[in-house]
């Protein structure tokens, strides 16, 4: 019998309904579910994509053990055995922390990953925690542990309502948005501007949002806390700031004044590359606007100086009271969130080995992997567990840890391709496709600009065991359990444990298990009192309202204050003042790109994804194509301190002139990849350029933008 699912998208922060036609197992269309509360109908390729996926013949659809060097297939006995017998004695020899752990981003996308993950990690308890967080997000966790208390407090631009949005280093017309779940971002931009708002972008490129917005502003790569201080300098200059009723909450503010000094339009105007009246008239919009909000991502939180434009996007919010108030940043207020801590945030509660860079939110910069693998002696990383992961290609100086990787004792990855990390792997654990689990989006909801809530059940059935179980099966083995512990059991550990922490009688989920106990839970402790039952009556979701001011009650700071200028951040402010000087010299410098088909480094296996515009180019200047000799559709080779690669040009003025630009998450030639289409559109792997060595100070978050880079004819 055919049928329709309806299932929440899990591939990237916007959470579209989907409505997925199945017949027989197959899957015979996708398409926007138009009823969704949330999306009303959008998709993009990727989601539209799905049933692809699905069936694509690379996916791993049994564990994979190395034997002599070569993969062979393995029942989940055989793959846990020889887990067992290969882990558990390097965990005994060498210490816990010499089995490191990278979480990638689709681990966060994933209801099993996202709970049982962090229970394996917990249980492990090594020093060597690595996830795709220190290439992304890591400076707005930061800044929001220190500002608000917890790093998950991240104010979210409350779009629907604005009437100035300023948008820095995001492209969210490409990317669906992030750190801002917002489907048919398109759609509600539009409204934006029908409602006589405006959107300004700041972003070196123009890309098509800044092809959608009232302004553009080209900013030289690196530089916008720059730009961000100078509009705290006008708004005190000009006798603008008004915290409102964040008055009496906010410590601090005295303090950013006097750090804002030196930081004046025109002191800051010839490096950043936007003139001083400009950044005024901005700063004055922005005070003067009802509602309106500054919002940064990607291009503001990998770069130099990720963590102090993460802050001064958040003071500018405060200082013009626009922080907690529709139209403004507000924080959401999720149905369910996962129990976090109740101690106010900090960092550095212990330091990596070889380079003593500080712990942020339990983990180590992944810009120093290689190091602690590289380098021996005590407390060096042995062995590896990646779970949905693909640092070869997604971290910075990339050529190095694939090398690195090479050397371990041990690896094993939870994965669904055998790709250029996973191939490193001794053991690979297979896990179900989207549309074969349960789905629940914990983190996102957690970011979205309107309250929801959406429970997707298992859309088809599968061989496969769920990653939960997975993850509690080697949670047994590294609690010396063996290779067969009994996951009844442990599952059942684990939703006490939750039931403890939320305050919830365990009782009231008994009919369910694994993911589906946790969020039932989870959703009953929530400030709804929702049950999972409620959700599953509810196949398009559950609107649960637009945003809603949550000051002072958010705030989890030691003084219960907004923490506006702590030391752990203004410590960074000297290392920036430096950068006034710094004009610029006529260097290329190198950022990267989305691209709408492609997801970061793992779905260009699919033939109809890697179709068309989906290339993976160096886009130059005309101008400066002209200078350098370079030639559209021509090879161009580029060279940074950490690598070269080669790739076509693409010759395009959209860019900043001195700027050229790479989309990540490609070079699929490795040897022993199993990934036929991906491989057929290889392209250049961009962080083979980038650099581990300099990073975000305070976090250790690495720095993707503005790599200084040469280029020549190839
Ligand atoms: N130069 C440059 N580098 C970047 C970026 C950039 O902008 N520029 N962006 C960075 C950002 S923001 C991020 S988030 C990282 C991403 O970095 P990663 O998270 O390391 O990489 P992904 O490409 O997301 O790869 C995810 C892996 O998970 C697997 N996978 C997918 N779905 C599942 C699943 O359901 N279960 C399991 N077990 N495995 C699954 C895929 O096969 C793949 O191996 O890249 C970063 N790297
Ligand atoms: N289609 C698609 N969607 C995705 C992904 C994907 O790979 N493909 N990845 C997902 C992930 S993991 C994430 S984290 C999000 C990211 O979501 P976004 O942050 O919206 O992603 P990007 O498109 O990389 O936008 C970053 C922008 O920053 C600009 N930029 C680079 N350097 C600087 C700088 O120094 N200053 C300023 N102001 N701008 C700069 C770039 O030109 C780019 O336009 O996207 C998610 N969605
Ligand atoms: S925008 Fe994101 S959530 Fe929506 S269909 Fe595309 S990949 Fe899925
Ligand atoms: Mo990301």
């Amino acid at each position: 019998m055919p049928k329709t699912a309806h299932v929440t998208c899990p591939l990237c922060e916007a959470t579209c309904g989907l409505s997925v036609s199945i017949d027989g197992g197959t899957v015979t269309d996708v398409r926007g579910d138009r009823d969704d509360v949330f999306s009303r109908g959008f998709i993009c390729p990727k989601g539209v994509s799905l049933g692809a996926l699905h069936a694509d013949p690379d996916r791993l659809r049994a564990p994979l053990v190395k034997r002599d060097g070569e993969f062979v297939e393995v029942s989940w006995d055989e793959a846990f055995a020889e887990i067992d017998a290969r882990l558990r004695p390097i965990m005994a020899e060498h210490g816990n922390d010499a089995l490191a752990i990278y979480a990638g981003n689709p681990s966060i996308h994933n209801v099993s990953t996202t709970l049982y993950g962090p229970v394996l990690y917990r249980a492990i308890g090594t020093k060597n925690f690595y996830s795709a967080s220190t290439v992304d997000q890591m400076p707005k966790h930061y800044t929001s542990g220190y500002l608000f208390g917890a790093p998950l407090s991240i104010p979210i631009p409350d779009i629907d309502n604005t009437q100035y949005l300023l948008m820095l280093g995001a492209n969210p017309l490409v990317s669906n948005g992030s750190l801002m779940t917002a489907p048919d971002i398109r759609g509600r931009l539009k409204a934006l501007r029908a409602r006589g708002g405006k959107l300004v972008v700041v972003d070196p490129k123009r890309t098509r949002t800044a092809e959608a917005a009232d302004e553009h502003h080209a900013i030289r790569p690196g530089t916008d806390a720059l730009l961000l201080f100078a509009l705290v300098n006008v708004l005190f200059d000009r006798d603008l700031v008004t915290l409102g009723m964040l008055a009496e909450h906010t410590a601090g503010v005295a303090g950013v004044r006097a750090l804002a000094e030196p930081f004046t339009p025109e002191a800051v105007a010839p490096v950043v590359g936007i003139d001083a009246d400009m950044i005024r008239r901005m700063a004055v919009a922005l005070a003067t606007t009802e509602r309106a909000v500054v919002y940064g991502r990607v291009g503001t939180t990998t770069q130099e100086f990720g963590t102090l434009a993460s802050w001064l996007v958040d003071v500018v919010n405060v200082l013009t009271g626009n922080l907690d108030r529709p139209g403004g940043a507000m924080f959401p207020t999720p149905a369910a969130s996962a129990p976090g801590s109740s101690k106010p945030f900090r960092h550095g509660r212990w330091r990596s080995r070889v380079r003593g860079l500080a712990e942020v939110y339990g983990e180590l910069p992944v810009a120093t992997l290689a190091d602690e693998i590289e380098t021996p002696g005590e407390g060096q990383v042995k062995a590896l567990l990646t779970v949905a992961g693909n640092p070869c290609l997604s971290t910075p100086n990339s050529e190095r840890l694939d090398a690195a990787l090479g050397q371990l004792d041990f690896m094993v990855s939870l994965d669904v391709y055998l790709n250029e990390t996973t191939r490193h792997a001794d053991v690979i654990l297979p896990g179900p496709t989207p549309l074969e689990r349960p789905h629940y989006d914990l983190a996102f909801y957690q970011l979205a600009v309107r309250n929801v809530a959406n429970w997707t059940p298992a859309a088809l059935s599968s061989d496969l065991p769920q990653e939960w179980q997975t993850l509690l099966r080697l949670l047994g083995v590294v609690t010396g359990q063996g290779p067969s512990a009994d996951i009844a059991a442990l599952d059942d550990f684990v939703a006490g444990e939750f039931a403890k922490r939320t305050g919830v009688d365990v009782a009231a989920a008994a009919s369910r298990v694994g993911p589906e106990r946790l969020v039932d839970l989870l959703l009953r402790a929530g400030p709804y009192s929702l049950t999972l039952a409620d959700l599953e009556a509810a196949p398009h979701g559950v609107d649960l309202g637009p945003l809603t001011p949550r000051l002072p009650g958010a705030l989890k700071t030691a003084s219960g204050m907004i923490e506006l200028a702590p030391e752990a951040i203004t410590a960074d402010v000297p290392r920036l003042a430096a950068r006034l000087d710094d004009a610029p010299n006529g260097q290329f410098v190198l950022i990267g790109r989305r691209q709408l088909a492609s997801n970061n480094s793992w779905m260009h296996n699919l033939e109809t994804l890697v179709r068309g515009s989906n290339r993976c180019t160096v886009q130059v200047h005309p101008d400066d194509a002209a200078g350098l000799g370079l030639t559209g559709g021509a090879l161009a080779k580029v060279s940074s301190a950490a690598g070269t690669v080669e790739l076509p040009v693409e010759v395009t003025d959209v860019l900043r002139k001195g700027v050229v630009s790479i989309p990540h998450g490609w070079g699929h030639d490795a040897d022993g990849a199993r990934m036929s289409v991906a491989a057929a559109h290889a392209g250049a792997n961009s962080n083979v350029l980038t650099d581990d060595g300099p990073l975000d100070a305070p976090t250790g978050t690495a720095v993707l933008n503005g790599i200084p880079v040469q280029l020549t004819p190839a």
